[in-house]
């Protein structure tokens, strides 16, 4: 309601705006070639242009300088180094031209601004002018494409070699559930409608299926470093996807059908903790929260890295706050947490 408001006002101060300019207009008095822009007319323009130039080199300058602190940290999977290379070259690629041809764009706007007497070339055409910048860009433009889709390839292979752990993400509005597949490594079937809340069956795994009896369902996803890991995502009820940041990976999930997503991840929790970026976003996050907690602002906890599983599909009204922390740790402390977890079977209540 405040935002349609605060609209409703801003639209009336544009109108008030640009009647009051129309007065203004009509209270001059009218020289006959007032309409068409004179040498200096042209002239300011382009100094305009220059001042544009400097606008958007400086706001690029800002940005960098300002903001690039909020990028992700190196990436903790085996496959993300490839998948931030391919991102940064074209950022890179982009950077450069972009620079350049704002700078012709904009200073050959000023050269050649419309002066009395001036009169423009005709010219029809130039093959090896076109030639040029056609093939510059379908080179460039080939390269990346053919890359990102090899690097598309390499990343979405998802296959059982190198032996990989099986997880299910499942995702309901609005939190994330694990499943591992347990001591055969293998999932019981699972479908909504055999979820039974009487006896704890919350993912509807199929009680007959004798896959699903070791599995094991979890609100933390722990992950051991180094081991693949083959993700198969579920969704209860809307699109939701799953997206793991700072392991370059996200996959949708659809209600009604299963989708994967393999990665390795690389660096564990405690050793990601201690990387520069992380050390250093941590310190500032804490700073800001040091500040709110002195202002009695409440939930303003020392904030320590984790990990995390987000929901990057808008999935509804809590979508912002449904995440699962992940914990990557070293193959003995994943084995120590896995023996204290039940099992599916274990776990079930038993029928009234
Ligand atoms: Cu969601």
């Amino acid at each position: 309601m405040t935002a349609l408001l605060t609209l409703t006002v801003l639209v009336l101060v544009a109108i008030a705006i640009w009647q009051m300019t129309k007065i203004f207009e009509l209270s001059q008095t009218k020289t006959e070639d007032a309409e068409i822009a004179n040498d200096s007319d042209n002239k300011n323009n382009g100094y305009l242009l220059f001042t544009f130039l400097i606008f958007i080199y400086g706001i690029t300058i800002f940005s960098f300088v300002k903001y690039s602190k909020m990028l992700l940290p190196e990436a903790a999977s085996a496959h993300g180094g490839e998948y931030d290379q391919l991102m940064w070259v074209s950022f890179a690629i982009i950077f450069f031209v972009q620079t350049i041809t704002q700078a012709l764009l904009h200073y050959f706007g000023y050269k050649y601004r419309g002066q009395k007497g001036r009169k423009a070339l005709f010219y029809a055409d130039n093959d090896r002018l076109e030639f040029i910048w056609t093939i510059i860009p379908v080179v460039v433009l080939a390269g990346l494409i053919l890359w990102g889709l090899y690097t598309w390839t390499n990343i979405m292979d998802i296959n059982e070699d190198d032996d990989p752990i099986v997880i299910e993400l499942y995702a309901q509005q609005f939190n994330w559930t694990a499943r591992y597949a347990g001591d055969d490594n293998v999932l019981g079937d699972a479908n909504v409608r055999l979820i039974n809340i009487d006896k704890a069956n919350i993912l509807g795994i199929d009680e007959a299926d004798p896959n699903g009896e070791d599995d094991v369902i979890v609100k933390e996803l722990h992950l051991p470093v180094g081991r693949k890991v083959n993700f198969k995502m579920r969704s209860q009820d809307v699109l939701h996807s799953a997206y793991m940041p700072h392991f370059r990976a996200q996959m949708n999930c659809v209600p009604g059908m299963i989708t994967q997503f393999s990665f390795t991840p690389t660096v564990t929790t405690a050793d990601m903790r201690m990387n520069p970026d992380v050390v250093e976003k941590v310190k500032r996050t804490n700073a800001l929260r040091a500040e709110r907690a002195a202002e009695g602002i409440p939930n303003t906890d020392p904030w320590e890295f984790d990990y995390v599983l987000l929901c990057n599909k808008i999935c509804g009204k809590s979508h912002y706050n449904m995440q699962m922390k992940i914990v990557v740790e070293t193959e003995e402390e994943f084995n120590a947490w896995m023996a204290e977890q039940s099992t599916f079977k274990a776990s079930m209540s038993p029928a009234e």
